[in-house]
């Protein structure tokens, strides 16, 4: 990492020259801002001897670096990871990308279509021609620090590098997200309509940036990302625990917020997997100190679904946080999730009261009004959820093969065998459940 540290020393000493126009300058004060403090993120590595020695235990760490077995063991457990990870593993196509060759595909592909440019001086995001595209960074070398500067950054682009994907994805339980938008889309083999489906797009996407890109603090939309470094590196910045005052900071004043003393350097190389999990809301501003290709994605956790929602309805509530537009297809996202984990609960005092909220989200689906819509859809998935979580002696009815949240929300299974206490294996998902009540958990939810 350390080798990394003259060019973030350059960054930070262009960020300190002072500029008469506003608008950079609130950007290099931003930058120097997350940059001044040159704090490395404190490291738990394992294994230690394949990744090095860690700087904090696996409690105080700031990131946690797994290599793919420490990963999927943790996984198996069914741990929820809780701080940001870096996934080292081996690729076979490592080393098999290269920038030019990405920018040519692009101009083949899409020759008379635009791509968004974000400008590293001032932050603003500009439209542009692919082939202007393409032809100014033919000569980046010769353009002025302006003109460089003015196509520092494109994230708004979709897969094209298509990369192997990193192997946890393949673990089912980081497959919830795909699954709830192709059962949103509804369409499992070709079609001829073509449907609206934002959030489809949202499930992988390539970052492509250059010297000089910074993207300002914020939280992703929806709230479980990772991202492949295909070619160069990035400097992530993300912060120390916030406190609730920052938090409430952050949220008034989203991408201008100031992280004082909180930000953490954390850099990112060829291969390695940096990954934002799911339900987690981490703060990041991003640098970009050299030619860098990324391929990512973002993905929900099905051990975590409580936080996710959380997450989300945080992020709706507070979009100035986040650099993306809230899905219109979010209600749909919601309707799936009450689908596949319907609740039902009746509180003990008041056993008359069973709450189904399947029934009272039918008419989100608001196309006109995508953030009312996917606002309320989240705010009735998570009242369900908060309404159970407030009272912990709600006596709850099980439906056959129910999956329960316990306090640490991870994902059980009752089942007849067990009368209403909690297994952790899927593989009691099809066992039958004869009605019991169960006192010690907070909330169910049933596959229909
Ligand atoms: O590469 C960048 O500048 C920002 C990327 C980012 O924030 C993300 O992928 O979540
Ligand atoms: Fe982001």
């Amino acid at each position: 990492m350390a080798r990394h540290l003259p060019a973030i020393r350059r960054l930070l000493s262009e960020a300190e020259i002072f500029h008469h126009d506003p608008s950079i300058r609130h950007q290099r004060e931003l930058k120097r801002a997350w940059l001044k403090p040159l704090r490395w993120a404190s490291i738990y590595a394992e294994p230690a001897d394949v990744l090095g020695r860690s700087s904090a235990s696996r409690e105080d760490a700031d990131v946690w670096y797994l290599d793919w077995d420490a990963f999927r063991s943790y996984s198996a457990k069914g741990h929820i990871f809780d701080r940001p990870v870096v996934l080292k593993q081996t690729f076979r196509d490592t080393g098999m990308y290269d920038i030019r060759e990405y920018v040519e595909m692009l101009a083949e592909r899409f020759p008379d279509r635009t791509i968004d440019v974000q400008d590293g001086r001032t932050g603003w995001c500009n439209t542009m021609n692919i082939r202007d595209y393409q032809s100014s960074l033919a000569k980046l070398d010769r353009l002025s620090s302006a003109e460089a500067a003015s196509i520092s950054n494109a994230i708004n682009l979709g897969p094209i590098a298509r990369a192997d994907e990193p192997l946890f994805t393949r673990l089912r339980r980081f497959r919830l997200l795909h699954m709830l938008v192709d059962r949103a889309f509804g369409q499992l083999g070709k079609t001829l309509e073509r449907a609206p489906v934002d959030i489809m797009s949202c499930l992988a996407f390539d970052l492509l940036g250059f010297r000089g890109a910074f993207s300002r603090p914020h939280v992703d939309a929806l709230v479980g990302t990772w991202v492949r470094c295909l070619v160069g590196s990035k400097i992530w910045m993300v912060t120390a625990k916030m406190p609730t005052r920052d938090w409430d900071r952050f949220a008034k004043e989203g991408a201008d917020w100031l992280p004082e003393d909180k930000s953490r350097i954390v850099v990112f190389e060829q291969d390695d997997v940096l990954l934002m999990p799911p339900g987690l809301r981490v703060v990041h501003a991003v640098f970009t100190a050299e030619p860098s290709l990324m391929e990512g994605g973002m993905m929900w956790d099905d051990h975590n679904v409580p936080e996710i929602l959380d997450g989300l309805l945080w992020v709706i509530q507070n979009q100035v946080c986040t650099n993306e537009a809230v899905g219109f297809q979010l209600p749909d996202i919601m309707q799936s999730i009450e689908a596949l984990f319907c609740c039902e609960f009746r509180s003990s005092e008041r056993s008359v009261a069973d709450v189904s909220i399947v029934a009272t989200t039918q008419a989100n689906a608001n196309v006109d009004a995508p953030t009312a819509g996917a606002q309320r859809g989240v705010q009735t998935t998570l009242g369900c959820l908060q309404a159970s979580r407030k009272k912990p002696a709600a006596v709850i009815r099980l439906p056959v093969g129910s999956l329960l949240w316990n306090q640490t929300s991870k994902l059980l299974i009752t089942s007849s065998k067990t009368h209403g206490q909690c297994l952790n294996s899927t593989a009691c998902l099809t066992q039958s459940f004869s009605t019991k009540q169960s006192r010690a958990h907070k909330s169910s939810f049933r596959r229909s």
